[in-house]
């Protein structure tokens, strides 16, 4: 299979029904002027605002969307609308940024129930596949409306400030402000991105707020995911979940109610590979190389590096090393495994019962292998890194396992190959295929790691693969990477949510002119066909 392409709905229209209110004739002249995509400002709306306390001061958080954004920041208008994380002080902007951070301040309450109860403990496992049960507690629902809302209200502050502006909400914590802010402000063009997976139909449908999380999520012009199942899942709930209120689906495209077109798009987020070329080259990283070469002389490397989170398989991947070293006696000495772990939302249960679980198992396996007066098989860091001394452990290692039972992208995947490939190492991959980095990176070698025993053993065969296969990979992925990097996401993001507002808006012009044209009464939204299909279930059969 080809690698997937970032695809963007043509626009083509949805069948003709009713609309609500016909337009009068001069509405054509009231489409508005679309904002120029590589110029125009943006107001971010995410979770988190993108900076946090350093040694001098206040500083851009490293990695994710803050170092994808960086360019924008420093060169256009706008606003950045993000929780303060209950920090104090913060800064209207940083030295260097045009962008202004508009900090929304959380209560005590509304920290339990929307961020470590809705967002984390309802949407996070529901998302990826309900991989752990997801709970559904209507207080949490409440406060996830009311941070939204909140969020909405300064992003809507924000807009109103700035003349042309694009909006670009992120992820599953805010998937009801697209609407709130379509409500308002019917012109805006909105784009809404979603950085982990979309599970199929029938398992998003367990959420009892399932219409109204998918209507918010539609106030967007564009709604984009990382790879084309998830996009295709979403597709598919929208088709089964709304067409009891009017909703419609055309090829890629929903069509709402009031005729106006939501696109989706396929986009797979990337990392900024040049900043992790000057990180290889980085002096620093250089003596942190010689220190773990020096560690780890004789032994073949494993790493894995992760949030410490159930959706990345340390467990399993735990578990196949143990098969491994049970079944080959002989690489007890001459394998390491090092898991590099970043503690993550310790105040949800299952996240304490993971790392109680993590810590048990390679207790249990250095206890079983451990060779008298040799060092341990597993070596274990519990903390996040600086980036110079995860880049480090990036150039030394001879195995990456990047093995999620479920991930939206993985950046992880493309760090190491851009690493490896810019310090002429030889390394492999082991790569999950229910990974969305695994729809891009070909050259890895792919994984189930829900079968333990079979991920030894492609451990087991990445061990005894020659230095110019492992090479010729690496350069591969390394190259694919480098031409789909951060930067280019972002311009083509913002690019498809102007085209697809221009598109979407025009086509409702359109759909309302040719309502007003024609004698008789308006009919009321929902038309026959989308009645039709009431009663139909999440994966698109009809009850009986
Ligand atoms: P995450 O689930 O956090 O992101 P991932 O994409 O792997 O997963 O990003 C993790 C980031 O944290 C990487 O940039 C990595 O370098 C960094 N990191 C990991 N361990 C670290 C450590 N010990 N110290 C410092 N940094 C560390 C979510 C989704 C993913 C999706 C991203 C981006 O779950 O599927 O790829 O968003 O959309």
């Amino acid at each position: 299979m080809l690698p997937q392409r970032d695809q963007t709905d043509s626009g083509s229209r949805g069948p003709e029904v009713a609309v609500p209110r016909p337009a009068m004739a001069s509405e054509r002249e009231r489409v508005p002027e679309m904002p120029d995509a590589d110029k125009s400002p943006v107001v971010a709306i995410a979770n988190r605002l993108p900076i946090r306390p350093g040694d001098g001061g206040w500083e851009l958080s490293p990695g994710g969307l803050a170092t994808a954004l960086r360019p924008v920041m420093r060169t256009r208008s706008g606003a950045w609308v993000g929780w303060d994380g209950g920090s104090k002080g913060m800064p209207a902007t940083l030295p260097g940024l045009r962008t202004r951070l508009l900090p929304i301040s959380l209560s005590v309450a509304q920290v339990r129930q929307y961020y470590h109860g809705f967002a984390n403990a309802t949407l996070w496992p529901l998302l990826h596949d309900a991989i752990e049960k997801p709970r559904f507690e209507r207080g949490w629902w409440r406060s996830y409306q009311d941070v939204n809302s909140a969020f909405a209200g300064a992003a809507l502050a924000a807009l109103s400030d700035c003349q042309g502006a694009i909006a670009w909400v992120h992820d599953y914590h805010l998937a009801l402000v697209p609407r709130l802010l379509r409500e308002r402000r019917p012109d805006q063009p909105i784009g809404f991105f979603l950085h982990i997976p979309w599970p199929a139909p029938e398992i998003f449908a367990r959420v009892p707020w399932r219409q109204e999380i998918l209507l918010g999520m539609l106030g967007a012009d564009v709604v984009s995911f990382h790879a084309e199942r998830y996009r295709d899942n979403f597709v598919r709930a929208c088709a089964s979940l709304l067409a009891d209120v009017g909703v419609q689906v055309n090829g890629s495209t929903i069509v709402l109610p009031d005729q106006r077109q939501v696109s989706t798009t396929t986009a797979p987020i990337s990392i900024d590979t040049a900043e992790y070329r000057r990180l290889a080259a980085d002096p620093e990283t250089a003596a942190q190389i010689a220190g773990l070469t020096d560690q780890f002389r004789g032994r073949s490397l494993l790493l894995g590096v992760d949030r410490l989170d159930y959706t990345k398989g340390i467990v399993e991947r735990l578990l196949a090393v143990e098969a491994l070293l049970e079944r080959r006696q002989d690489l007890r000495t001459k394998v390491a495994f090092l898991q590099v772990a970043v503690p993550s939302r310790d105040n949800v249960v299952e996240y304490r019962t993971l790392r109680a679980a993590v810590e048990g198992h390679i207790g249990r396996i250095n206890g079983k292998f451990t060779e008298p007066g040799s060092d341990v098989p597993v070596h274990y860091l519990h903390r996040s890194l600086p980036p110079e001394q995860l880049a480090a452990y990036y150039a030394v290692a001879d195995m990456m396992l990047v093995t999620p039972l479920i991930d939206g992208m993985n950046l992880v995947a493309k760090e190491y190959v851009t690493v490896q490939h810019a310090r002429h190492g030889s390394g492999s991959m082991i790569l999950s295929e229910f990974t969305g980095a695994s729809s891009e990176l070909r050259e890895a070698i792919p994984c189930n790691p829900f079968d333990t025993e079979g991920l030894s053993l492609r451990v087991e065969h990445a061990l005894a693969l020659s230095q110019s296969a492992r090479r010729a990979a690496i350069t591969a992925m390394a190259r694919y990477v480098a031409a789909h990097d951060v930067h280019r996401w972002v311009a083509r993001q913002l690019r498809d949510i102007t085209a697809a507002a221009r598109t979407g808006g025009r086509a409702r012009m359109d759909r309302q002119l040719v309502a007003a044209s024609q004698p008789g009464p308006a009919r009321s939204p929902g038309p026959p066909a989308s009645r039709s299909r009431q009663g139909r279930r999440p994966d698109g059969a009809r009850r009986h």
